[in-house]
């Protein structure tokens, strides 16, 4: 590009020049992307210059992120191709441009900041870089969010180059495993890899004689002559698979085998699930502050994890049963919740406990009341450490696995499994980060509210310590080509006065995985499966959607007849709510063709806790007002348990309904897989998950809403076209619920995550993808940048 661009200067310096200076003059420090090429499209047409507008010059603003102007520089972040990075300036005077590192191009934005001409001290700079230099690495953007396809591939050919090392290694690994002291896989009777290849062969040739439906307590003692102990499989012939696996990766190792092999091994039985924040339970919480989609995903998964280990167990021959511990806050002023309660065991499963730790201030009394989560952070170490005390004396052994949710579970996995030894995997669920404009740049004005100092200090920390990451969507790791991904924004950045990072985290390294969630298909199913749908709470949700205003509803719907357009969210300003009451309130169109029904937050402010959801409920009231939407549109300020929502989805799709997801930005978005599953018609957010999780046109719509007006009118399209084209309606609905069918469920999401986790510590126990050097470093971190900053909110 930079060849081509040259010669584009010499032959259109008059032009070019005249563009910057239009830049210049905009009198701004800082461009983003769509600001960048409004300008660029304002400037060409204005000037005529519809030859700068095809040229290398256009290509170039089209993939630059960001631009820093002081005259005579003008500095630009360029992304080249997804997750690909390059900085250059413009000197503006004399038209010299050239490639500068990503050091001068931070530390060229700080200047500006802070309104300095130089470096005015010593900036702390993060490279997480040079610790995984050695590293294997993805090179395609394509293949990112596939680490463990990759690392099979990579790391079989690797480790077993060396004749014997690593089936020496493997044979180690076998050899350790243990469930409460009953040896497992292997015994002592064999010592060495030749004698494990016999044994393999003589135990072939026994099983060869044996029924295949002969389980262990037949063949095991011939077995275990032979050197093995229960763990191979259920059966004799499941028993000889996993034998004939293992005597394939000793001859030869295929990445699939491998994976296919470690799928079946016997690893994990003790699970944690960190989730200290918000209200975590199992009724009455969700909707509460900082309460929404986590724990609904985190109650759904550990369900499917142990239904999953349980299969697994009994498939593998071994009578145990699994344990999974959800580790939250205990919050002694718990409203209508069971949040005040210790140990909660969950629902309908065998093993699974909710375990309650409360937050103590710093002479270690208890807070009783709730904390939001931009605030927890100075309770988080020792709430770790009670955390770590109660797990061994509950599962009576160390867990086999740490799963980590939100940046502060993140950072309590990444202390406990440390301490632990533990494998350690992170789930983001919502990073901050991109969720406001310049919260790194400007992070100091959002200091009182947010603290983002301490959240993405325990970002950075826990992203790297993990061992393996788990995403929801491909976007939320790198972005779309116009867009950069979540965890990408940690590659590079700054946050003057406190720290500059130039290698946060690397969106190549193969420890990112994509295993999306799913809708509960018990509570989320189609709406025309008739003879499964709850009809007995036809009678609540009518007098939810069409009764009289209440203290918990505002407006009654006029026209009882029309369609109903549904949204149900928290009230964060993120989720734009009011926004979407805006837009609808201001198009005609639309008002004429449905009814809005919102379930939302409380219609009283002084029900909320929360100082942004009492600035929503404020916002609405006033919107009510300015576009006497009393009659169009509903608003029910209280929260639907789990069987409601899912019958009232479907209550509006009979009615020909749809659902609207309008967030500035949404992760992922339960709601959206949820509205599906039931078979709405489904219109969301093109900033974030919904973008990957519907096909705009076919599963559903998306709608941008920085554009809102164009977002309402796509939706009275809809409406419209649904009364003209009779199969219209049905086309999306059915295309939106196959699409969940097929991608997002919950039994593909635990059968993914449990076999990640075996390969994952397989391959942390025969590598050296333990890191010890970074987890070194990240000690240092956290203990020299993180505690202080954590103290300062105590
Ligand atoms: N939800 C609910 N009742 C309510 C409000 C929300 O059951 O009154 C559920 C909703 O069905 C979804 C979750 O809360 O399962 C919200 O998750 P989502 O991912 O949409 O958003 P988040 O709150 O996590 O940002
Ligand atoms: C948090 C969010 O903001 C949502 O977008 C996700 O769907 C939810 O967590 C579950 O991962």
């Amino acid at each position: 590009m930079i060849n081509s661009l040259n010669e584009y200067l010499d032959l259109h310096h008059d032009a070019v020049h005249a563009l910057l200076r239009h830049y210049m003059a905009l009198g701004r420090p800082f461009l983003l992307r769509s600001e960048l090429r409004d300008e660029f499209e304002a400037f060409c047409a204005t000037h005529g210059h519809t030859e700068l507008s095809r040229s290398e010059l256009a290509r170039l603003i089209a993939v630059t992120q960001e631009a820093a102007i002081a005259a005579p520089w003008l500095y630009l972040a360029v992304r080249t191709r997804i997750a690909r990075w390059s900085y250059l300036r413009f000197h503006t005077e004399t038209m010299q441009y050239d490639n500068v590192t990503v050091t001068d191009f931070l530390s060229f934005k700080e200047r500006l900041r802070n309104g300095t001409e130089h470096d005015s001290d010593y900036v702390i700079e993060l490279d997480f870089a040079p610790f995984s230099r050695e590293f294997p690495k993805l090179q395609e953007s394509r293949s990112i969010g596939r680490g463990v396809e990759f690392l099979n591939r990579r790391l079989s050919s690797q480790l077993f180059q060396e004749l014997g090392k690593g089936d020496k290694k493997l044979l180690d690994f076998l050899s350790v495993h243990q469930y409460r002291g009953q040896q497992l896989m292997l015994n002592d009777r064999i010592c060495d890899v030749t004698g494990l290849r016999i044994a393999l062969r003589q135990a072939d040739d026994f099983l060869a004689t044996q029924d295949a439906t002969a389980e262990w307590k037949q063949v095991g003692h011939s077995l275990q002559q032979l050197g093995f102990e229960p763990g191979w499989g259920r059966t004799a012939a499941q028993i000889r698979v996993s034998f004939d696996l293992l005597a394939d990766i000793l001859e030869a190792p295929a990445p699939e085998a491998i994976e296919r092999f470690l799928g079946r091994m016997p690893m994990i039985f003790n699970l944690v699930v960190l989730s200290p924040h918000g209200y975590f339970g199992q009724g009455n919480v969700l909707g509460l502050p900082d309460t929404g989609g986590q724990v609904v995903y985190i109650l759904d998964q550990v369900r499917a994890l142990e239904r999953e280990m349980r299969r697994r167990c009994h498939e593998q021959g071994l009578d145990i049963q699994p344990q999974i511990l959800i580790i939250t806050r205990l919050i002694p002023e718990a409203g209508a919740t069971s949040c005040n309660v210790p140990v909660e065991p969950v629902i309908g499963t065998e093993g699974i406990r909710i375990i309650r730790i409360p937050f103590r201030n710093a002479v270690g009394e208890v807070v009783p009341h709730w904390i939001s989560r931009f605030e927890i952070w100075p309770y988080l170490e020792r709430f770790a450490y009670e955390a770590e005390n109660i797990i061994l004396a509950e599962l009576g052994s160390r867990p086999d696995l740490i799963i980590g949710n939100y940046s502060d579970g993140n950072l309590v996995a990444t202390l406990l499994a440390q301490r632990l030894h533990v494998t350690q995997c992170g789930i983001a669920h919502a990073l901050e980060k991109t969720k406001y404009l310049y919260s790194d740049l400007y992070w100091q004005d959002n200091e009182p509210q947010y603290h983002f100092s301490c959240q993405f200090t325990a970002d950075l920390i826990a992203m790297n310590a993990a061992d393996f990451i788990i995403t929801s969507t491909y976007q939320e790791i790198a972005g779309t080509s116009d867009s950069v991904g979540q965890y990408e924004s940690y590659g590079t950045f700054t946050m003057p006065g406190l720290y500059r990072v130039v290698n946060g985290i690397d969106v190549f390294d193969p420890k990112f995985n994509i295993v999306s969630p799913g809708a509960d298909a018990a509570v989320y199913f189609p709406y025309h499966e008739q003879q499964r749908r709850l009809h007995s709470l036809h009678a609540e949700i009518e007098s939810l959607v069409f009764g009289a205003p209440n203290d918990t509803a505002r407006g009654q719907l006029q026209h009882t007849d029309k369609p109903l357009l549904f949204t149900m969210a928290r009230l964060d300003h993120i989720k734009n709510i009011t926004g979407l009451v805006d837009w609808y309130g201001g198009n005609n169109a639309l008002r004429e063709a449905a009814n809005l029904l919102v379930i939302a937050g409380h219609t009283d402010p002084a029900r909320s806790d929360d100082v942004e959801e009492q600035r929503q409920i404020e916002r609405m009231h006033t919107l009510f007002e300015q576009y006497g939407l009393d009659g169009q549109v509903r608003w029910l300020g209280r929260h639907l348990d789990k069987p409601l929502a899912g019958e009232l989805y479907r209550y509006i799709a009979d009615r020909r309904g749809a659902f609207v997801q309008p967030a500035l930005f949404e992760a992922f978005g339960l709601t959206v897989i949820e509205a599906m599953a039931s078979g709405l018609p489904t219109f969301a957010t093109c900033y974030g998950g919904p973008l990957e999780i519907i096909q705009d046109g076919h599963s559903g719509f998306h709608i941008d809403p920085t554009h809102g007006n164009a977002a309402a009118e796509r939706i009275a399209e809809f409406f419209h076209r649904c009364q003209d084209d009779a199969g219209y309606w049905e086309r999306i609905s059915n295309a939106a619920v196959e699409r969940v069918r097929s991608r997002y469920t919950w039994d593909i999401y635990a059968e993914r995550m449990l076999t990640l986790s075996c390969i994952y510590g397989f391959w942390k126990y025969v590598t050296n993808l333990d890191r010890a050097e970074t987890r070194r470093y990240l000690e240092m971190f956290y203990g020299l940048q993180f505690r202080p900053l954590a103290a300062r909110l105590a």
